[in-house]
């Protein structure tokens, strides 16, 4: 019986590891890259994640790509009177000792004129790489779910 029980934990623990992933490039950690799944028409993607900097100096994310997508793009939303609009920035910073959240609603990566839509399925992941000034390149791989990774996350991006 004990035996059959540590065979069994030995087969949950990697479906329970798999759900959340994590990266590190320098001092950088990059906790769960994941993408919400949308209709299969829809002419962009939005990707999130969450960059924990711990060093002792500030870092900024100036760019990524994706062999998926021709265009990423960093944008961000703000408020214009009673509106949510989103636009493009040139750069984030990670500051040091701190966290930058990339979520709905708020920072997110923007991939427009998207090539391998197979890719963009719940269960499928896709990369992207990141650009950081000082810590340089990162690839990470997106997790595509058609559930936000925690409930207390704003509802699906809309364009
Ligand atoms: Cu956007």
């Amino acid at each position: 019986m004990l035996k059959h029980l540590i065979v069994l934990a030995a087969l949950l623990l990697p479906a329970c590891f798999a759900t959340a992933h994590e990266y590190s490039v320098g001092e950088l950690q990059i906790a769960h890259p994941w993408s919400q799944e949308l209709p299969p028409n829809a002419p962009t993607v939005a990707a999130y994640f969450v960059i924990h900097n711990a060093g002792q100096a500030d870092d900024r994310l100036l760019s990524v790509t994706s062999p998926i997508a021709g265009i990423a793009q960093l944008h961000e939303h703000v408020m214009q009177g009673d509106l949510m609009k989103m636009q493009q920035v040139a750069s984030v910073e990670v500051p040091a000792g701190g966290e930058l959240t990339f979520a709905p609603m708020a920072y997110h990566v923007m991939l427009l004129e998207l090539k391998d839509r197979s890719l963009l399925r719940d269960g499928q992941r896709f990369p992207l790489t990141l650009h950081f000034e000082k810590a340089g390149n990162v690839t990470v791989e997106v997790a595509v779910q058609k559930q936000a990774p925690s409930a207390s996350e704003a509802p699906q991006h809309a364009h």
